[in-house]
């Protein structure tokens, strides 16, 4: 800017300051605000051409222009911030607009799924004993010899301790590492763990070398129970299990004993109860006998009870295991236990809901 003098000078910063306020004041957005600094304060806007020529100016020109070029530059930067501000605050406010929630709006409900039937099934079992004042024990999976089969009075050659039907697990341990192949075990870790008297149910899920059918799984779950005290006798298994069957089946359930044997009761007994589908007339759910056959049961073998140093002179009680699966069956009328593992929805959600 060639020969300005203060007049020129005083006149141009005027009107940049004018402009400036006036492009800064009406920015709209802060894009807007910056590109209205750029034009009042930045290199090529002609309030910088005054402060480029200051030099050329008369020593007391030059003070007097120097002060006014602070003055508008000032006043341009205050206007610029105060409008940032307004600008930000606006800007909030519509982020905060967009990303309003309606709360009167209708909510979506979820799909409310259902437990599985198995789960229904097992916590039933469960809940009808807890009434009766067992206590609910659980347990690992992973077993040694010594509970699944040695404390259980089950002899070194018997043949469900070979790995045609058990499935050993090749890591060292403590003696033979197993997948359990009933809950039986643990009768002994309760009883290794207190004093009668012992009332207690363990539901739980148990591995054998099978081949999948209708009736059998490799892995499936049972339910054990036990009762130990003095004076337990055989009619407090059968009343027991007769109550439990009602409860589970319908108040006119019958239920039939007959003689059986595992190597940790004496006597032990298979527990059958009526069809329900034919009412005991015979029909193909029980193979047209009339009873369909739920658990086995029997009283606690004197050897088991010593295993886990209990007095068996004083001490007497029963145990019994049963499926979940085949319970399942036949509350349900499920003709194929597999079903039960498939994960087909249709078929999960016809069971109760939750909630
Ligand atoms: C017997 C006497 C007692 O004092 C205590 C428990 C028992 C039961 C014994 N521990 C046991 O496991 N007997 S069992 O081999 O006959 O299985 C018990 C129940 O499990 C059967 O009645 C059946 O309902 C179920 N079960 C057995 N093998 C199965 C199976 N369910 C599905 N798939 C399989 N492969």
């Amino acid at each position: 800017m060639a020969a300005m003098d203060a007049t020129d000078a005083a006149r141009i910063l005027e009107e940049s300051l004018e402009r400036g306020l006036a492009g800064i004041r009406s920015a709209g957005s802060l894009d807007e605000l910056e590109a209205a600094q750029v034009a009042a304060l930045g290199r090529k806007a002609p309030f910088s051409g005054v402060q480029r020529s200051l030099g050329s100016l008369p020593e007391e020109a030059r003070r007097e222009v120097g002060r006014r070029v602070n003055g508008v530059r000032e006043a341009l930067r205050s206007a610029v911030e105060e409008r940032r501000v307004v600008l930000q605050e606006a800007e909030g406010r519509r982020l905060l607009e967009s990303d309003r929630v309606d709360v009167t709006l209708r909510g979506r409900r979820p799909r409310a799924g259902s437990l599985h039937p198995l789960t229904l099934v097992e916590r039933q079992v469960c809940e009808i004993f807890v009434r009766m004042g067992y206590r609910v024990v659980t347990g690992d999976e992973v077993e040694t010899d010594w509970y699944n089969f040695t404390a259980l009075n089950i002899p070194p050659d018997h043949p469900a301790r070979t790995e045609k039907d058990t499935i050993y697990l090749d890591v060292p341990g403590p003696g033979d590492l197993l997948l359990r192949t009933e809950t039986s075990a643990m009768q002994i870790h309760t009883m290794e763990g207190q004093e009668p008297p012992v009332h207690i149910v363990a539901p739980g899920r148990v591995y054998r070398k099978e081949t999948p059918d209708p009736t059998h799984l490799p892995v499936f779950h049972q339910v054990e129970g036990l009762a130990v005290d003095e004076g337990i006798t055989f009619a407090d298994l059968k009343g027991t299990l007769l109550a439990f069957a009602k409860a589970m089946f319908g108040e006119d359930q019958r239920v039939r004993m007959t003689p059986d044997y595992f190597p940790f009761v004496e006597p032990g007994a298979q527990l059958a109860v009526s069809c329900f589908i034919c009412r005991g007339r015979g029909c193909r759910t029980c193979k047209g006998t009339g009873w369909i056959e739920l658990l086995g049961c029997g009283m606690v073998h004197p050897n088991v009870l010593e295993n886990v140093g209990y007095d068996a002179e004083r001490y007497t009680g029963f145990a019994f295991g049963m499926g979940v699966e085949r319970v399942a069956l036949l509350r349900y009328g499920v003709p194929d236990m597999r079903m039960f593992y498939e994960g087909d929805v249709r078929f999960l959600e016809q069971f109760e809901r939750v909630g």
